[in-house]
């Protein structure tokens, strides 16, 4: 058993690299994933966990979003969900005597890989006013900090409620409750870095921010264009629903400026052919520029506007509304712009067009490639667009599929976790529970990053997350946090974010999905909603890692009583002790989830009703589908510049390092890399191998350094280059981000380098 985390820090990242794979998954991955999750847990406990996951009377994955079929595996997960497994019912621990022999300045110093590594957080500490270290506290006194705290303030919009996705749905329903009897919608989540586009996009268009096909859809279509998206690293077993549409004929498409390797070939560890030969998924390669994806869409819908029968006339006339200015957007699309734009070759886009026309099913799948552009809602805006032209919509096989990254990320937004809630919901709320939540807009976070460095935030507290490491402009972004009066992370692990506090700060740890929470009602469970809104109950099994932790929901509830006092009329010691009762009340506010603890009890969990899934109904401004006509955009690079995305390793979960290496990338032993395409390596005077300082350039002139990033050649398409994200966070600017939706542009950095020597 090997559960001691590494000693010293590896900050001297030593990347070495070796030619990329072609395939993913197999044994390999089986191999890797078990020897990480023995490191954590040790044997026996790796077992028990890794066959609870994804089960019916098990746990959800704390990993991605992914639905889980009808039909579940003995071992049903992945890779890369056992390691986020792993990371959780880790036998690490840190105790106290962790933090009295760690300052909060020697914590600023450590990787986030190091932080993650040291184990699950056992007692509330507490980080006193000119302290140096964290000191342990009761939940009372914490509770009680925060209240003087909140109590203090000028006005409820002076505190900020900020929630990862993997809260669930009965502690994202409290705290967004009670952050609305405390006065404020301050409530951003990390939704707003990631699919907000997608949201902004679809609710415009379709009338409500989710996808609209099931897993039976993937299954059932024709064609499948996977745009801007790993999934052989961040979605893996989205690849077993590939494989499967493809086995029943299906065509795939997949649009990035980096070859995947999951799309290339996907070897299914659960079947004996897979381990050997495995599945070649890509039909066709679009080697995209980054940001050229609405230029390409755009042609294409000029090109099925021109092809005898291709529009689906009768869909047309019957659903949507503003086809003409569309029609004439799209007609004044050009060929030379278009290969501009996206670095495509004639042929090519001309191949994908057959393939468009020569089906009758067709999905669009997309993530972080296409949402985190400055013109990524009219990119989603132009694929909807490319659906609808061909009725793509509202029936089997068909639609709009944005993969969503946490694993409850939608759910939250589904319980009101959201800084601009629509007036129904609020109504809903407000007679419920007898309270009068604030109408006006809170921040997302952006906004709440400009808030804190303005002086206009002074309290912020995090369900989950790690919000100076995830967020853009690192160096911006924590001088903000440094000037809040109060700082608190509710959280299972260290992370970069207890290092960069506010004046006080308080560390709450919390049970994870994998531990057992027993209530004086009895043993709980909680729900999560999946990517494809199907909703489901999500029970722990493991002994919690400390017998101090709290879970979620009983934090919130305290949290309130401590806050709000006698007058809140809101049962929050009902809500600790029986979930249920919670349920209850959600069933009361959110639409969709009525009798919601009957049906959760069905083995299938419930599907709240989406209208243009169900009944081709679309709940929009005009009642129609709506197709847009937006100007084409893509991004223009000065001489000498990249365009540089900032994405994820095989080897992380956002902001959580579980290892130095990206196996298929062929990159090991470090993360401070730069891909580089060999050509405009060339150009640029940038040799393999060697190192260099990227510069990040942006109208506000002020400039913006990492150092030290390894040059690796790598086929990526010309102009553009790719990084890791944390690390290179600290080149985002703050104020660049996506029109409409405020999603920070992080695939969209143009960057030069500078200072670059021999290693
Ligand atoms: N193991 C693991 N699983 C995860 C996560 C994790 O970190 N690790 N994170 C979770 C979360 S929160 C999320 S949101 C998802 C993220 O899932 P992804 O969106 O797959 O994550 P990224 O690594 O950001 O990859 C973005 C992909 O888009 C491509 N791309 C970049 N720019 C463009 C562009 O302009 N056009 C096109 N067409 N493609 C582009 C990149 O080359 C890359 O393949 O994964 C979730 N699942
Ligand atoms: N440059 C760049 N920046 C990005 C992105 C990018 O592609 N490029 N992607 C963006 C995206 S898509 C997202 S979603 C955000 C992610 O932003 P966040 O969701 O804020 O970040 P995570 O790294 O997922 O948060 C990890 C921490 O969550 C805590 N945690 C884990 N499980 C639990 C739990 O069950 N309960 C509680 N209370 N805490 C828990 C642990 O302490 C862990 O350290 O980052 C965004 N930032
Ligand atoms: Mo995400």
């Amino acid at each position: 058993m090997a559960t001691k985390p590494p000693t010293g820090d590896p900050v001297q990242d030593a990347p070495t690299v070796e030619p990329a794979q072609h395939a993913a998954a197999g044994l390999p991955a089986v191999a890797h994933s078990l020897r990480i999750s023995r490191q954590q847990m040790g044997i026996g406990r790796t077992a028990r966990t890794l066959l609870k996951v994804n089960q019916k009377d098990g746990f959800d994955c704390p990993g991605c979003a992914w639905p889980e079929g009808d039909e579940r595996h003995t071992a049903e997960f992945c890779e890369n969900g056992a390691k986020a497994v792993a990371e959780e019912a880790t036998l690490r621990r840190v105790t106290p005597a962790f933090f009295a022999a760690h300052p909060v300045a020697d914590l600023a110093e450590r990787s986030g890989y190091w932080l993650g590594q040291q184990g699950r957080i056992t007692q509330p500490v507490y980080l006193p006013e000119g302290g140096d270290r964290y000191e342990p506290v009761t939940w009372e006194r914490a509770f009680a900090i925060i209240a003087e705290e909140l109590t203090a303030l000028d006005s409820p919009d002076e505190a900020l409620f900020y929630t990862s996705g993997r809260t669930s749905n009965e502690a994202a329903f409290l705290l967004q409750l009670f952050a609305r009897e405390f006065g404020t919608n301050n409530l951003p989540d990390c939704s707003n870095m990631c699919h907000e586009s997608s949201g902004s996009a679809l609710v415009e268009t379709i009338g409500i921010g989710k996808g609209s096909v099931s897993l039976e859809d993937i299954h059932q279509a024709d064609l499948i264009i996977v745009a801007g998206q790993n999934p052989g690293t961040n979605h893996p077993r989205m690849l077993s629903a590939l494989e499967k549409a493809k086995k029943a004929g299906a065509k795939i498409i997949s649009v990035n400026p980096l070859p995947e390797a999951g799309m290339e070939r996907f070897k299914n560890p659960q079947t004996p052919h897979g381990m050997l030969k495995g599945t070649a998924l890509n039909d066709l390669f679009l080697q995209i520029r980054i940001g050229g994806d609405q230029a390409l869409f755009r042609l294409l819908n000029k090109l099925i506007l021109a092809a005898d029968g291709a529009v689906d006339t009768a869909f047309v006339t019957e659903h949507t509304h503003g086809y003409e200015e569309f029609a004439q957007a799209a007609e004044a699309a050009d060929w030379d712009e278009t290969l501009k734009a996206t670095g495509l070759t004639r042929p090519e886009i001309e191949q994908a067009l057959a393939l468009v026309l020569a089906s009758k099913r067709t999905i669009v799948c997309w993530a972080m490639g296409l949402t985190q552009h400055k013109h990524s809602v009219p990119t989603i805006r132009e694929i909807v667009n490319f659906l609808l032209l061909r009725g793509n919509i509202g029936r089997p096989g068909a639609g709009v599929c944005p993969v969503r990254g946490h694993s409850n990320v939608q759910g939250d937004r589904t319980m009101g976790i959201f800084e601009r809630p629509a007036p129904a919901f609020l109504d809903a709320l407000d007679k419920e529970f007898g309270i009068t939540s604030p109408r006006h807009h809170g921040y997302d976070v952006v906004r709440a990053i400009q808030a804190l460095r303005d002086g206009d935030a002074k309290v912020f507290l995090a369900m989950g997350g790690n919000f100076v490491a995830a967020t853009p402009d690192t160096t911006v972004t924590e001088a903000a946090m440094r000037r809040a009066r109060l700082t608190v992370h509710v959280s299972t692990k260290l992370n970069r974010s207890h290092a960069v506090t506010g004046t006080r700060a308080l560390i709450l740890p919390t049970l994870g999905r994998t531990d057992k929470d027993v209530q004086t009602s009895g043993k709980q469970f909680v729900t999560v909603e999946d990517s494809m809104g199907m909703v489901h109950a999500s029970r722990g099994n493991l002994t919690p890692a400390s017998p101090h932790l709290l879970s979620e929901p009983a934090i919130v509830a305290r949290l309130a009583r401590a806050v709000l006092g006698p007058e809140s009329r809101t049962e929050w010691e009902e809500f600790e002790r029986d979930y249920a009762t919670i349920r209850d009340r959600i069933s009361h506010v959110v639409a969709g989830f009525e009798d919601f603890n009957t049906r959760i009890a069905h083995p299938r969990g419930l599907a709240p009703p989406h209208a243009p899934r169900d009944e081709r109904r679309f709940p929009t401004a005009t009642g129609r589908a709506n197709f847009t006509a937006a100007p084409v955009e893509y991004p223009e690079l000065p001489d000498g510049r990249l365009l540089l995305q900032t994405l994820r390793s095989h080897d992380q979960y956002n902001t959580t390092i579980y290892g130095l290496d990206d196996r298929y990338r062929g990159i090991k032993g470090g993360r401070r890399i730069v891909m580089v395409n060999p050509e405009d390596a060339t150009a640029l005077d940038l040799p393999d191998g060697s190192y260099t300082d990227l510069v990040s350039e942006w109208k506000d002139g002020v400039e913006r350094r990492a150092e030290g990033f390894r040059i690796v050649h790598y086929p990526t398409a010309r102009g553009c280059a790719a990084a890791y994200y944390p690390e290179t966070n600290v080149l985002v600017p703050l104020g660049s981000t996506a029109d409409t939706s405020n999603t920070p542009a992080s695939k969209s950095v143009v960057i030069r380098f500078e200072n670059t020597r021999t290693a």
